[in-house]
């Protein structure tokens, strides 16, 4: 899954994306080439697992990142370069200066969707010409094109993002190609001062207010306190975050309001060679959670021998598991369950 980092130029997206990354990349700033990178996704159920089936390692789940160089305020839908880049991803992460005494963050936050949606004006429009002439010659698939797009173009001319739409699986399908941003799920990250890490200050509350009534998620961080707390060695982290009052870095909220708005779920594969995590659709079958582990598995998919991570915890084992009569044998038509750990039976 593909998260775009997006906002204004000097709004931290390359300290967040720092931070997330670990400072694993070499970044670029001042040019036009988004910074591509991978974060780790904690998740505290990989440890728990571990504790009752020994392994040799822990693998978490990643984010891909993409840390767009800076939309420039008032240019719109000119920026075709940069805006290329951010059509290709499945998520935006709008990241909101807060920290600035003098920034506005409703405003910079209302100015960055208008910027979204007026940039998918341009691509509806001409799409749409095209569409309505491939209609006229009796192509049909083109007309359910252009039925779609016509929908699309009355919300953003009304200013309304396109996820703002009613959209059936089949206008969604229809629309996918055309990487309209106004379309993809975000969250906004309120990149908050040293001296307000919990965003209570009234222009954060008042950002956390405008994100709400569009039905998204905010999540409230410190771009340059994390990306300092990434470069200190493990040990030293937990102390740092203690001594700040945070509980976990960012990543960690912010890949679950990432999962949660963009429909995913998560599932566990242990054995004693590793304990992993996996980001799958929510619901998922259970062949289709083999293939995000190997294309092979979801081919020659045979059964799934599944229990839930609490379940670990009741029974302290997975043999105590199997002899309490819990392990279950999923078949082909199984939905996975958040927190589910699954073997895979297969043959190809
Ligand atoms: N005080 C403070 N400064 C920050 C924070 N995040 C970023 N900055 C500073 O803002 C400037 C621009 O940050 P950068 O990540 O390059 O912004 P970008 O243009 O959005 O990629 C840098 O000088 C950062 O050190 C923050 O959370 N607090
Ligand atoms: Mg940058």
């Amino acid at each position: 899954m593909e998260c775009g980092i997006v906002g204004l130029p000097g709004s931290g997206k390359t300290c967040l994306f720092q931070a997330l990354t670990a400072h694993t990349v070499a970044v670029e700033t001042g040019t036009l080439n988004p910074n591509i990178g991978q974060a780790d996704i904690p998740d505290p159920r990989l440890r728990e697992i571990a504790r009752f089936v020994p392994t040799r390692r822990i693998v978490p789940a990643r984010l891909e990142l993409v840390d767009m160089p800076g939309i420039p305020a008032g240019v719109g839908a000119g920026h075709v370069a940069i805006l290329a880049h951010v059509r290709a991803v499945a998520a935006l992460c709008h990241v909101i200066d807060c920290f600035d005494e003098k920034a506005d963050p409703v405003s910079t936050y209302s100015n960055l969707k208008l910027e979204l949606v007026l940039s998918d004006l341009g691509v509806i429009e001409s799409s749409l010409e095209r569409a309505r002439k491939a209609a006229r010659g009796g192509d049909e698939e083109a007309g359910r094109r252009r039925d779609t797009l016509e929908k699309a173009l009355a919300l953003v001319e009304a200013e309304q993002p396109v996820s703002a739409g009613d959209w059936s699986a089949a206008e969604e399908r229809a629309m996918r190609g055309y990487g309209l941003l106004s379309a993809k799920p975000g969250l906004v990250v309120a990149n908050v001062a040293e001296n307000d890490l919990r965003g209570d200050g009234a222009p954060v509350r008042a950002l956390r207010e405008a994100v709400a009534e569009d039905g998204r998620v905010m999540v409230v961080l410190c771009a340059a306190l994390e990306s300092e707390i990434a470069e200190l060695p493990e040990h030293e982290r937990a102390e740092m975050l203690a001594s700040m009052g945070l509980k976990e870095p960012a990543v960690g909220p912010l890949a679950r309001a990432l999962n949660e708005s963009l429909g995913l779920t998560t599932f566990y594969t242990a054995s004693d060679k590793e304990v992993r995590s996996w980001i799958i659709r929510r619901g998922a079958t259970a062949p289709e959670a083999g293939g995000a582990v190997h294309s092979d598995i979801e081919r020659g998919f045979i059964r799934a021998q599944c229990y839930h991570v609490d379940e670990l915890r009741e029974f302290g084992s997975e043999k105590a598991i199997k002899e309490a009569g819990r392990l279950r044998s999923e078949g082909r038509r199984y939905v996975m369950r958040d927190g589910d750990v699954a073997r895979f039976l297969f043959n190809v």
